[in-house]
């Protein structure tokens, strides 16, 4: 849940990058972060990796002048995708505000995305929560390689049922589409915020 500190005008907002093993996660992190801390001398902190491996989480805040009159706290963090760290996993969802599903879009990595998706809504439930509690995209990644599947397949496989997110293609080694989809869960966690803010007339 979002922590809204009113007095001192500050919104938390915590972002989790969700999926199976070497989909491309960490290689969001490390783009975003190449290209704000610049700007924002923002550290991005990989708590123990084995070469492409998370074996705990990234985390990479981001301060934001988003919603105006507040301080806008981005709280960005990866999961481990190997199978075996769900403790972790679990513990890194407790609090989210926005989900981005990172699946891998090789052909042989489409059994991983299903089983990584189904793990993400079980942790979910252990806290009581639903998709459709909170806002969730799915970002196909690793678009430029020979051997993937094509988006439709991809959004059977993992967007069909009574939640439909929406879907953002991307190369996150080159950033082709992380912006966008970083944008979009933003905006939409943002969305969530102010109508749960808004007065309530009747
Ligand atoms: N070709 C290609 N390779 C990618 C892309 N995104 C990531 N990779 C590569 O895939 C490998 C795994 O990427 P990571 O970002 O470490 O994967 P992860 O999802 O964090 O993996 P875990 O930490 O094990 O869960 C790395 O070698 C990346 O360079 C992409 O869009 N295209
Ligand atoms: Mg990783």
């Amino acid at each position: 849940m979002a922590q809204i500190n009113v007095s001192e005008k500050v919104i938390s907002i915590k972002i989790v990058y969700y999926g199976p093993a070497l989909s491309g996660k960490t290689t969001n992190l490390q783009y975003i972060h190449k290209k704000i801390s610049s700007k924002k001398q923002s550290e991005m902190i990989s708590i123990a990796t084995e070469g492409d491996r998370t074996l705990f989480f990234d985390y990479l805040p981001l301060e934001t002048d988003i919603i105006p009159g507040f301080k806008t706290n981005f709280q960005i963090y990866t999961v481990p995708g190997q199978v075996h760290y769900n403790a972790t996993r679990k513990l890194v969802l407790q609090g989210v505000d926005g989900l981005v599903f990172v699946a891998d879009s090789l052909w042989t990595r489409q059994q991983d995305n299903v089983e990584s998706l189904f793990n993400m809504k079980e942790n979910l439930v252990s806290y009581g929560l639903g998709l459709k509690d909170i806002p969730y995209l799915l970002q196909y990644n690793k678009r430029d390689l020979p051997e993937i599947a094509p988006l439709e397949y991809m959004d059977y496989l993992l967007n069909r049922g009574e939640i439909r997110a929406p879907s953002v293609e991307s190369v996150a080694l080159t950033g082709d589409g992380v912006f966008p989809a970083l944008n979009m869960i933003s905006k939409m966690v943002i969305g969530k915020i102010l109508m749960e803010l808004k007065p309530k007339t009747e």
